[in-house]
């Protein structure tokens, strides 16, 4: 066999057992952000097996390009405590807060999910949902580029037995249960209230507070629980990102062990 039918064989091969491995999963995650990579992470630790679909190239969300493209951000000191569980450096600032830089964040987040045993499916689009009799049971996906050019080809299907909404601002997923499956879910109105402005010591704060179980079967962390429950924006600190993927993650093993 010459060289170019071996290599186009081998991910050929190894691409495709790893997406029939995760046909079903414990765990999907829409949107590898850091919620969604610490949540990953955490689960996948766990023993639950973790799907993660990310639409981009590059999974990482919305943590490379630091503020406003200055690639620096800033944790809390909980926050650079979870940093530290992934081997990313943090820098001092002062006794509250801490730097880091946001490629070393982004990629240590990626790999630190990836290593824990998460699978990330990047380039691939969740453009809906599968619901059972009332609860949310699967993503529908489909490749990002497909949707992009707007090629008329239909998805696949992945169930899980839990659905994180780790899309970031705006919720897409949980927007799918309300919009289109007309589901009431566990908010003030039963449906999405939308973010408000800046404001980060609140928004930190009731990031964490607001990522909850929704729906049977649905959960959002994140911006898109703040987007959900109408929590405020905080810019580049990501403390709560990181709180609100572990306590997602949290939510989910007891949810899944019971
Ligand atoms: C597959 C999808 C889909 C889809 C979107 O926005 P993120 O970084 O998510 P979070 O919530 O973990 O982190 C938010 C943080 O980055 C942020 O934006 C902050 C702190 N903002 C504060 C402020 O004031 O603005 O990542 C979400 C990811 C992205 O990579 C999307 O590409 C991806 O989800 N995504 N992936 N299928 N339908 N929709």
């Amino acid at each position: 066999m010459n060289m170019e039918e071996k290599i186009s064989g081998a991910i050929v091969r190894s691409y495709f057992k790893k997406l029939e491995e995760n046909l079903a999963v414990d765990v999907a995650i829409v949107g590898a952000g850091p919620s969604g990579l610490v949540a990953a992470r955490d689960l996948a630790l766990k023993g639950f097996k973790v799907a993660v679909f990310e639409s981009k190239l590059a999974p990482g969300g919305g943590t490379w390009g630091g503020g406003m493209l200055m690639n620096e951000v800033v944790v809390q000191n909980d926050g650079a405590e979870i940093l530290h569980e992934f081997g990313i450096t943090t820098v001092p600032v002062d006794d509250m807060y801490h730097t880091v830089d946001s490629v070393e964040m982004a990629s240590g987040l990626i790999f630190g999910a990836r290593k824990a045993g998460a699978v990330i499916f990047n380039a691939v689009k969740v453009e809906d949902i599968v619901i059972h009799n009332g609860v949310v049971c699967g993503v529908v996906i489909n490749s990002n580029p497909v949707v992009h050019m707007g090629m008329h080809v239909d998805p696949i299907v992945i169930m899980t037995r839990a659905l994180v909404d780790g899309t970031g601002h705006p919720s897409e997923i949980v927007n799918k249960a309300v919009n289109k499956a007309g589901v009431k879910i566990d908010s003030p109105t039963g449906g999405i209230l939308g973010e408000k402005p800046m404001w980060m010591e609140d928004g930190e704060r009731t990031t964490v507070e607001n990522t909850k179980k929704l729906y049977p079967g649905l959960y959002a962390s994140g911006m898109a629980a703040n987007n959900v429950q109408g929590g405020f924006r905080m810019g580049p600190i990501f403390g709560g990102m990181f709180k609100s993927g572990r306590k997602v993650a949290k939510l989910i093993a007891e949810d899944l062990s019971r």
